[in-house]
């Protein structure tokens, strides 16, 4: 029997409020936090879909003579439970992994990086590492917190929208029609730094399409302005900055417009977008994955916080920087944390006082190494990694140089994959186990503005199916001997108490509603707009940051293109669930690639055509879009399917700070693909 209640959105990190609706047999939206109206977007509109799908895993599956058998959860977890004590005595705890899920809730998140760290080991993470990692560390390091700063309700009080390497329009949809597109509506400039033209672009003022890992001059150059036209607010810098003559030394001696055309950019359109941002009365700025996913993308994101800073647009009412993030629980997977470095409220796993805080309340302590990061842990499987739990991830499609990765999956001793559908992890796994979508739980998410919502359950799970918390509860009992709390509300009680900025919340206190945080115990409400008297460091003060350009990884030959993979509205990261949506249907353009006509001609590619997109790691076949709106020397394709596999041909190279994956910048050749013979 299906009840309709209150859940959210399994997509994107806005956090739209849905239910099941039984009249409709879909989901509809209901008056949420940020949804304010019951608003949805396509997908969320389509969220049901997947909840009552014929291909839904619906019992354990164990790996007998190379063929995944259907089991039962005791002959499911009898296997776990063996082999991960044995790889574990054998080889040491950190030769265990854990993929954690931003797609899932704060309590499971919650329990499998305890369940980790009573093991032994801080090799936990979550796929904040291939998406935000690089903006939270930059942030963290200035204003020491790594969340957006502002809240959406008070973003539209911006004269001025800086967007870049972000596509709201396509990417946080309610949020670019309910939040941004009012402010657009009544006189708000936006400027969008992207170097392709999407939804995004078409509602912006002025457009600079950037050449692809090339912000850093950008935003140097944009900063020179500001200070060379005397649009420094100056009480600003004096009360709330350090090391501003550093800065000016250092952006006095910049060629602006030389900067300008090292981007890409035309020096006149780079000067208005400076002039705009400098002299608005509040300016806000979004950044996203054109920004983080570099290897440079933490310096990206330093050269970005120099101009908030600059202009006083930090700690007020429509100012700040403001990352859009992922899935629905990207923010609550770290906050509780599953994160290699950190424990639960950001902590580290190197201060002696935060352990011995949590092993207050757990009985035990952590380990005090920080441990490995998502696609670090890929590249030891089979040597210093032995053993895999995949929790709501889909790797084997997203991360980077996926033949690389698919041989790594392999060479796993043993391998639990977690999930709802024979994904293409599923393919290397050992034992699988069916777990619950949107619908079939409850718990908590928090989204971007770190708002705390609570997902209740519709409908039970299919088949033998279970709720992931319970599935998460058995294993760590069978594994680390964990005796859990029965019911998400117990799990969010136990993780209040040991995630300080969640302390003052209460699982009732967010009923329908939400709660923000900050929420330190003894408050009686969440900060929204932070860094305002003081920044989150504790300091009064952010250091003003030099950032010098970083070449891209790939250095790029004259034959070739740059490719810049991305999202399209109607499909959702590996497409797990998206591609098996009857109603967001595969629809043209989704999986080809953009090419410029310029660069399309040059090549003989009409098109339509199917063409050959190549570089030493891998090759897939694409049909060609030829499209002015990306920029010439640059083509564009999604990483939603697994055929074409867009992932064969990212690289390697890591940020050196948050370890993200340079998604934003491949060297690739681009071909007619040879007809095949109608009698092969
Ligand atoms: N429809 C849909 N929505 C989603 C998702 C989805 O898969 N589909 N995924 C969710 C997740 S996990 C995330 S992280 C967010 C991501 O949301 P966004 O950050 O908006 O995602 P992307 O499309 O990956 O990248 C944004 C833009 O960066 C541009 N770009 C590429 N290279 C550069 C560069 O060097 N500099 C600059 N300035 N820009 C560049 C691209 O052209 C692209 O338009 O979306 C979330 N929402
Ligand atoms: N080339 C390229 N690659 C990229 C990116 C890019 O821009 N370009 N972006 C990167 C980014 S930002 C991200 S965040 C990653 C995303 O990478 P992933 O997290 O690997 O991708 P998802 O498709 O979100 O995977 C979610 C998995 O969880 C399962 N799932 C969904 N809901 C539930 C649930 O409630 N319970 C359980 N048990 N399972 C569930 C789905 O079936 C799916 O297998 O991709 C990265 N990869
Ligand atoms: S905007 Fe995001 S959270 Fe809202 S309905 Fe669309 S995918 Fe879901
Ligand atoms: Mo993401």
């Amino acid at each position: 029997m299906a009840a309709s209640s209150e859940s959210v959105c399994p997509y994107c990190g806005v956090g739209c409020g849905i239910r099941y609706d039984a009249d409709r047999g879909s989901a509809v939206g209901w008056n949420g936090p940020v949804n304010t109206r019951g608003e949805l977007c396509p997908k969320g509109a389509a969220a049901w879909d997947v909840v009552d799908h014929d291909e839904r895993l619906t019992t354990p599956l164990v790996r007998v003579n190379g063929r995944l058998v259907e089991a039962t959860w005791d002959e499911a977890f009898d296997r776990i439970e063996r082999e991960f004590s044995r790889v574990a005595a054998d080889h040491g705890p950190d030769s265990t992994f854990f993929f954690s899920s931003s797609n899932c809730t704060n309590e499971e998140n919650y329990l499998l990086q305890k369940t980790a760290r009573a093991l032994g080991t801080n090799n936990v993470d979550n796929c904040a590492r291939l998406c935000h990692a690089s903006t939270v560390a930059a942030m963290g390091d200035r204003f020491g917190a790594g969340a957006i700063t502002n809240s959406l309700s008070d973003l539209g009080e911006a004269d001025v929208f800086l967007v870049t390497g972000a596509n709201p329009a396509e990417q946080h949809p309610v949020i670019f029609r309910s939040y941004l597109l009012p402010a657009l509506k009544s006189g708000t400039t936006m400027i969008h730094v992207d170097p392709r033209e999407n939804q995004t672009t078409k509602a912006a003022d002025i457009h600079l399409p950037v050449k692809p890992g090339f912000d850093i001059p950008l935003l140097n150059a944009m900063a020179a302005v500001v200070v060379e036209e005397g649009l420094v607010d100056e009480a600003f810098v004096a009360e709330r900055t350090t090391g501003f003559e550093t800065l000016r030394e250092h952006l006095s001696g910049l060629d602006i417009d030389a900067e300008a055309e090292r981007a890409g950019v035309d020096p006149d359109d780079l000067r208005a977008a400076a002039s705009a941002y400098g002299e608005a009365d509040r300016a806000a700025v979004f950044t996203g994955m054109g920004m983080s996913q570099h290897h440079c993308g933490t310096d990206n994101v330093q050269a970005l916080i120099n101009l908030p800073l600059l202009t006083g647009n930090v700690g007020k009412a429509g100012t700040g920087v403001n990352p859009l993030r992922g899935q629905n629980n990207v923010q609550g997977a770290g906050d509780v944390g599953a994160l290699p470095n950190v424990l639960p409220g950001y902590r580290p796993v190197t201060d002696d006082d935060a352990r011995a805080a949590v092993a207050d309340v757990w009985g035990f302590e952590p380990p005090n190494h920080p441990g490995l990061t998502e696609v670090e842990a890929t590249h030891r499987f089979g040597d210093e990694v032995r053993a895999a739990y995949v929790f709501g991830e889909n790797p084997t499609v997203t991360e980077p140089n996926a033949n690389r990765v698919r041989e790594a999956f392999e060479s796993l001793d043993f391998c639990v994959v977690h999930d709802v559908f024979p994904t293409e992890t599923v393919e290397f796994a050992d034992v699988v186990l069916p777990g619950s979508v949107w619908a079939e739980k409850s718990g908590t998410v928090t989204n971007t503005d770190r708002q705390v919502i609570r997902m209740n359950r519709n409908v039970a799970p299919p088949g033998d199916a279970r709720a992931d918390l319970d599935i998460l509860r058995e294993f760590a009992a069978r594994v680390a001997g964990l005796d859990a709390p029965a019911t998400p509300e117990g799990v969010f009680d136990e993780l209040r108490r040991v995630t300080p900025i969640y302390a003052g919340m209460s699982y009732d206190g967010i009923g329908t509603g939400s709660q923000r945080w900050p929420f330190p115990e003894g408050a009686t409400e969440g900060t929204a707009i932070l860094h305002a008297d003081a920044f989150e460091s504790g300091l009064k003060t952010a250091p003003f940051r030099v950032v010098e350009h970083v070449d891209p990884a790939d250095p790029v030959a004259d034959d070739e293109l740059v490719l810049v993979t991305g999202r399209v509205l109607q499909q959702f990261n590996s497409g797990a669930l998206t591609r098996r949506s009857g109603v967001l249907m595969r629809m043209r353009g989704e999986d080809s690639l953009q090419i410029h006509p310029d660069d399309a001609a040059a090549r003989g590619i009409d098109d339509g055509a199917t063409v050959r997109v190549e570089n030493d790691r891998g090759e897939v076949a694409v049909a060609a879009e030829v499209t002015p709106a990306v920029r010439r020397g640059t083509v564009f394709a999604t990483f939603h399917y697994a055929d074409p596999l867009v992932n064969r041909l990212t690289g390697d190279a890591l940020d050196p700070t948050a370890k993200i994956p340079e998604y934003k910048h491949s060297a690739v050749r681009v071909t007619v693909e040879p007809e095949v013979a109608a009698d092969d």
